[in-house]
């Protein structure tokens, strides 16, 4: 039944995808995480990283996929399509997660492709075009502070940041070729333009407001801007009894004083454009309660979708930095880690989505994604656009991050019958 509706091209009749089984599949990867950090971590490089990919592997050959890893160290699962010297249609996500993170960023949307494929061969329905699954390597900042690795290296923007280096003097390029990634030869990693039809991205929305509308499905109009930067303040070691306050040159209340002028400067939306800030992670150096810090180093980050709000919020944390330094007597620098510009998701694959989940009869918001996404980075090459299913409260990258069962079985749904169509249609 089910493939006689396929096939008269009905989208929506596709045929239901299997909950349970998506379900106890995202909760078997959770599993393999970081037993010494909160949460669901299991982050870019690790060991729990390492196996887990092993698991989405095998999950890839079970449904049928040709599995190959690149030099890059994604995870890719072809499907051939029916009709030869077509281009691809690409979708997929990331299973690395934050520290503390949760069960369901990026995972949903791997195994969610997956769970597409399984779908599609069981009704026996065969795309015209080749499908690629993805899971892309290390999307969340990693101890080098860069995120997104590999889908900046399909599109070509990983190169530069190979000299990035971690706490221990440990290069990018040298953790890439401990996991077995291949940085010397990145371009054989390259994604063709030319052979891309679209990228789709299933994700969750980390955010409250398909929640609150009491709506399902959320099709993204435009992902944020992301601008990271390190900085380095370097005062005085000192003796915390016998160094007067007015002699020190600490380092550490330094960075803080740059974390709240950050905060300041980030609530301010000029002309209504808003944006966030945010200083998550901070070393002090030497680190004894009797010392005067001598170093820190935090990392500052920016977001916004509007290109005009990064830019002043950018000029303004600069410039915070120096009347800090000056001020304080520090030695401050700054340096951009990356920046990213917002990006808008492609209008005929909106429009595409928007009719997919309007023939399954669900009712859909559009909205702006503030999380960063390697959907932003493939946009580079090809149409790309994402797909949002609820987060519980606006909760992630924490443990309690969660969607319902059904919501992502549904948000596959979706994708499902948006692939359907992009296949049918061969062009967007
Ligand atoms: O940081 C982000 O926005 C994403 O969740 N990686
Ligand atoms: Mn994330
Ligand atoms: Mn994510």
């Amino acid at each position: 039944m089910a493939r006689a509706l396929l096939r008269s091209g009905l989208v929506s009749e596709t045929p239901r995808v299997d909950e349970e089984r998506l379900f106890s599949q995202l909760m078997e990867l959770a599993e393999v995480r970081e037993p010494e950090q909160p949460g669901w971590t299991r982050r870019t490089f690790s060991e729990p990283y390492r196996r887990s990919r092993q698991l989405v592997r095998e999950l890839m050959e079970e449904a049928g996929l040709g599995v190959q890893v690149d030099v890059a160290g994604n995870l890719l699962g072809r499907l051939p399509g029916a009709q030869a010297g077509l281009p691809q249609i690409a979708i997929g996500s990331h299973t690395d997660t934050v520290a503390g993170g949760g069960r369901f960023d990026g995972m949903a949307g791997v195994l969610g492709a997956i769970e597409l494929v399984r779908v599609l061969r069981a009704a026996g329905q065969g795309l015209r075009h080749p499908l690629l699954v993805v899971d892309f390597l290390g999307e969340e900042p990693n101890r080098f502070g860069l995120s997104c690795l590999g889908s900046r290296a399909v599109s070509g923007a990983l190169e530069p940041h190979l000299g990035l280096r971690d706490g221990a003097g440990e290069t990018l390029g040298e953790a890439l070729s401990a996991f077995g990634a291949r940085p010397r030869e990145l371009g054989s990693a390259l994604w063709e333009p030319d052979r891309l039809l679209g990228y789709l991205e299933l994700h969750i929305e980390q955010g409250r407001r398909l929640e609150e509308a009491g709506v399902p499905l959320g099709v993204v109009t435009a992902i944020c801007g992301v601008e990271r930067a390190e900085v380095r303040l370097t005062g005085r070691a000192d003796h915390a009894g016998t160094t007067p306050m007015g002699r020190r040159r600490d380092a550490l209340a330094g960075a803080a004083e740059l974390v709240l002028g950050l905060e300041r400067l980030a609530a301010e939306a000029p002309g209504g454009v808003p944006g966030v800030g945010t200083v998550g992670r901070l070393e002090v150096l030497p680190g004894a309660s009797n010392v005067v810090p001598g170093w820190s180093r935090l990392w500052a980050e920016l977001r916004s979708p509007e290109p005009s709000w990064l830019e002043r919020a950018a000029a303004g944390l600069e410039a915070e930095a120096r009347r800090v330094g000056a001020e304080r007597e520090l030695e401050v620098e700054l340096e951009w880690i990356s920046r990213e510009a917002p990006v808008r998701c492609h209008e005929g694959l909106r429009r595409l989505l928007r009719d997919a989940i309007s023939e399954l009869g669900q009712s859909q918001l559009e909205l702006e994604s503030w999380a960063g996404h390697d959907a932003a980075l493939v946009a580079r090459l090809c149409p790309a656009a994402m797909l949002f299913v609820p987060s519980r409260g606006g909760r992630s990258h924490c443990p309690e991050e969660w969607t319902e069962p059904a919501q992502v079985a549904l948000g596959v749904e979706a994708l499902l019958a948006a692939v359907l169509a992009l296949d049918r249609a061969g062009e967007v």
